[in-house]
């Protein structure tokens, strides 16, 4: 059925996609408040024509993006609140529920930030990747007591969360010391703690982050240093209990290499094919023999993590499934596949 969703629907999905709403924890509360807005302006006659409005509206906000499981989770906790005999019911429950869902998601950051300041002394540097908001509630803790806390900041090529992460713990006071990514190992021996956020969490307790966590990881084991993640359970992947992996998204190649660079690499492609019309979008198919690769995420696997932080406490890795049973049951289902 082609089921058309509501544009702010569609604008919230274009902006998850193209990273102007970034980070598991923003990307989670950007889609319960979408699809809360399809509940308020769903024009539909029938309960039956409003459910699969929302199911549309999920699918649409699903597809952005793979890795965060925050995603998922969200639009799962936020439709199975969908009850109730008429539109009205329908409407009032599911928009509840969002509002639910994005009140617990703030507390919880909240909480688990107070958890996390306590791995976290006065004087402590810490060193980050990426940008996590889950992360920097814990450094917001630490402060709030009364500690002093420093900061080494990796860039995060391609797209340099880090600077976002850089802005944001200035405005809260902290000495700010921006290194590039291949800075990190030699900067270990200044830090104290590896502190990073995650997409998504393994049944294993692997942690899924941002491309260049794992590498960072292992460098801090070997330096001694430990590695905190800071997650709240809305990043445990319930179906890793059942042995799926998490996908990796690949993003466009051009976030790593633009089209005038590539062109000083190989030679502009669309010249070489002479009086060929060469479409764009495809320019980087032309076969010239490089192949630009821009994986977004990667997965550390749980011996290069000390400690997961959440809403609910500090788990070593190893033990973070059983934490994931009881939240998530043995089984778990797709609502807006229905
Ligand atoms: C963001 C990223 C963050 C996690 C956790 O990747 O890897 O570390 O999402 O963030 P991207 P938070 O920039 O590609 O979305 O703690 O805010 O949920």
């Amino acid at each position: 059925t082609d089921v058309t969703v509501a544009p702010a629907v569609a604008e919230t999905a274009d902006d998850i996609a193209e990273m102007r709403i970034r980070g598991a924890a923003t990307i989670a509360d950007a889609a319960a408040e979408a699809l809360a807005t399809q509940a308020e302006r769903s024009e539909a006659e029938t309960p039956a024509a409003f459910r699969e409005q929302l199911r549309a509206a999920a699918r649409t906000l699903y597809e952005t993006r793979p890795t965060a499981v925050s995603l998922p989770n969200a639009l799962r906790y936020v439709l199975r609140g969908m009850e109730g005999e008429t539109v009205a019911e329908l409407r009032r429950a599911t928009t509840a529920r969002a509002a639910e869902f994005r009140e617990d998601l703030e507390q919880a950051q909240a909480t688990l930030g107070e958890i996390g300041a306590n791995r976290l002394r006065d004087g402590d540097v810490v060193m980050t990747h990426c940008h996590s908001t889950d992360a920097l509630s814990c450094i917001k803790a630490a402060l709030e007591d009364g500690k002093h806390i420093e900061a080494i900041v990796k860039e995060t090529r391609p797209r340099k969360q880090g600077h976002i992460t850089a802005r944001q713990l200035r405005e809260l006071g902290v000495p700010v010391t921006l290194i590039v990514d291949n800075a990190a190992r030699r900067y270990l021996d200044d830090a104290d703690h590896v502190l990073v956020g995650a997409d998504s969490i393994a049944a294993d307790g692997s942690v899924i982050n941002k491309i260049g966590t794992s590498g960072l990881a292992v460098n801090a084991r070997e330096r001694g240093v430990p590695v905190m993640v800071a997650a709240q359970t809305i990043k445990l992947h319930p179906d890793t209990m059942t042995g799926h992996t998490v996908a990796i998204e690949m993003r466009d190649e051009h976030e790593v290499l633009p089209a005038d660079e590539r062109a000083e690499i190989v030679g502009d492609a669309t010249e070489s094919v002479a009086g060929d019309a060469v479409d764009s979008s495809t320019e980087s198919a032309a076969d010239d023999g490089l192949t630009v690769e821009n994986p977004a995420f990667d997965v550390t696997p749980p011996r290069h993590v000390d400690a997961i932080v959440t809403e609910r406490g500090q788990f070593p890795p190893e033990s973070i499934v059983t934490l994931m049973r009881e939240l998530f049951g043995e089984t778990t289902d797709e609502p807006w596949e229905q």
